[in-house]
């Protein structure tokens, strides 16, 4: 089966207490638990870890060389400023799915630029927690020619 490390950056276990009208309602708990319904939908053994630090983050990427198939990621606020999250993706040459809730290109600037998403096989952004859904999808079909694949 297909593994999936699915990396969830800083506040997200925030989720549905405050900021409702950007991140919608959904509590931390119903993303995680429509992202392990949609994983054994898919077959797959999504492994779900999230952690406010960034150094955390770097050690989970590191960790899954040998262990995950693809890296699918909500970096957070860590997006716009960690070139060690991008280093670490990097490094282990796993592919890379990022994915937001917002649309992180239509708020404010500095959410504009990641640094994820020119080392990312593909960016879903705006569709609030269906984003993750999303990413599990194509995260399923890795492997399988991509149309920009050469
Ligand atoms: O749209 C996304 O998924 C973001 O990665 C969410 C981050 C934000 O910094 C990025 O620019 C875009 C924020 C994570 C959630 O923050 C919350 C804060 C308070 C309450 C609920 C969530």
């Amino acid at each position: 089966m297909k593994k999936i490390l699915l990396l969830h950056g800083p506040n997200l276990n925030m989720l549905g207490k405050r900021e409702v009208s950007i991140y919608g309602d959904t509590n931390y708990a119903s993303l995680n638990d429509a992202i392990e319904k949609r994983g054994a939908e898919l077959d797959l053994v999504v492994d779900i870890k999230q952690s406010n630090h960034e150094g955390e983050l770097v050690d989970y990427i590191q960790n899954a060389t040998g262990v995950a198939d693809v890296i699918v990621i909500n970096p957070g606020a860590y997006t716009h400023t960690s070139i060690a999250i991008r280093d670490a993706l990097l490094a282990v040459g796993l592919p890379v799915i990022e994915v937001h809730m917002s649309n992180i290109y239509k708020r404010e600037p500095f959410r504009r630029h990641s640094y994820v998403s020119d080392i990312a096989a593909g960016s879903i952004v705006g569709f609030g927690p269906d984003s993750y859904i999303m990413a599990l999808d194509q995260a399923a079909k890795m492997g399988k020619k991509l149309p920009d694949d050469s």
